[in-house]
């Protein structure tokens, strides 16, 4: 199929009416549909589905057993299906789908390697619903303990167990994936780019160089609740006045150090107009050009009276193989080679050392996790002309 028909089956899951983004959560009845999608994707180009230890879905082409047995480890190809609350159309989608159209594109041609390909789906990317991103590569490589993962909470306040209970998995199976991740050899992420660097540049398709240090962390900020009405304003504890400081304190750190942060997520008790908020939840996401000045914004915010920090979690600057990007730079007619202010499950990968890179498709806004994020159709076919000729040269 060409990449067009394959973009057209995925568009319509999970469009959510209220801002037009995406609502692909982990478990939603969106995500579990562009499971189904993927299966049958898969199934149509015969290719062998299993689901890893970690809940991350695989399409083989060709055994990589037996390739294992040759001495042979495989190139896999793909990103992931789940999105942020009300995020874009191409954020993990572009990938599995520009992965089945190049392999589709290579069949075509009769170009396509002897030697066996998989497509991947990672699960949780976003950690929109549990809270850590990457965490289906995460668990996979066992950069995450399996008994933290099972512990973490949705906003429901249900454990990660519980939700693998409900959905019919057994969580004592759930955890590091040795024998899956023995079979990769390669890894290659193609993901729209997520700033405008391609834009500037006025070229389509780059290559990634590394993914930026990035933490998240928990802030909570204890107040006393108390009815609005009566309440003196001298009386107070109020938690949004810590709050407010949080903000625009976040944002000079991180200005005073070439660094980005966001307050993006608020968890306020009770949530009531009438009341005083006893307690508001805060998460700090903040990334930069190094691991020193993130952990300097963050204990700056810490620093605030009033504020109660945990760390969620903190992901090393994550470097791509240097001579495989290179290579493929190369390969793809001198492409730019881009560092990523986003994370990806590259950067899982290639933190557990398996060679790994990404490509990334121009985004002319540069706008992403949200609605407005969007790739002109002419560069997602060049994407996939791209990703096509890197599977023909690493895969075989
Ligand atoms: O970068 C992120 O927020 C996530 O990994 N997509
Ligand atoms: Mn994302
Ligand atoms: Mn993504
Ligand atoms: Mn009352």
């Amino acid at each position: 199929m060409t990449f067009q028909q394959l973009w057209a089956e995925t568009q319509p899951v999970g469009r959510a009416d209220r801002w037009g983004g995406y609502h692909r959560i982990l478990g939603s009845s969106a995500e579990l549909e562009l499971r189904e999608w993927f299966v049958g994707a898969a199934a149509s180009r015969g290719m062998h589905v299993e689901v890893d230890r970690a809940g991350n879905h695989w399409a083989w082409l060709g055994d990589p057993d037996a390739a294992r047995d040759r001495g042979q480890r495989p190139l896999v190809v793909g990103s992931h299906l789940d999105s942020v609350p009300g995020g874009g159309a191409f954020d993990g989608a572009l990938g599995v789908v520009s992965a089945f159209a190049a392999i589709d594109q290579l069949t075509d041609e009769g170009q396509m390697p002897a030697a066996p390909v998989a497509v991947v789906s990672f699960a949780e990317e976003e950690g929109s619903r549990f809270g850590i991103t990457c965490l289906g590569s995460r668990v996979l490589m066992g950069s995450l303990p399996r008994e933290e993962a099972l512990a973490l909470r949705d906003p429901d306040g249900v454990t990660m167990a519980e939700a693998l209970r409900a959905s019919g998995a057994d969580p004592d199976a759930f955890g590091p994936d040795p024998e899956a991740t023995a079979r990769i050899g390669t890894y290659v992420e193609l993901h729209i780019e997520q700033g405008r660097g391609l834009a500037d540049l006025d070229r389509p398709v780059a290559v990634g160089s590394a993914i930026r240090p990035y933490g998240r962390w928990r802030l909570v900020l204890q107040g006393e609740g108390n009815h609005a009405g009566t309440t003196r304003m001298v009386d107070r504890q109020d938690p949004m006045l810590v709050l407010a400081e949080v903000v625009r304190r976040t944002c000079e750190a991180a200005l005073a150090r070439d660094c980005v942060a966001t307050i993006g997520k608020l968890h306020v008790d009770p949530n009531a107009a009438n009341a005083i908020p006893a307690r508001v939840t805060a998460w700090l996401d903040a990334r930069g050009p190094d691991e020193a000045l993130v952990h300097e914004v963050a204990a700056e915010v810490a620093a605030i009276e009033g504020v109660d920090s945990v760390q969620d979690f903190f992901t090393s600057r994550e470097s791509f193989d240097g001579p495989l990007a290179e290579s493929l730079a190369e390969l793809l007619d001198d492409a730019p080679v881009l560092e990523s202010g986003a994370g990806h499950d590259a950067g899982t990968m290639a933190a557990a050392g398996v060679p790994s890179a990404m490509l990334f498709v121009r985004n002319p806004t540069g706008v992403s996790h949200s609605p407005q994020e969007h790739a002109d159709e002419a560069d997602c076919v060049e994407g996939v002309r791209a990703l096509a000729q890197v599977i023909r040269q690493v895969a075989s």
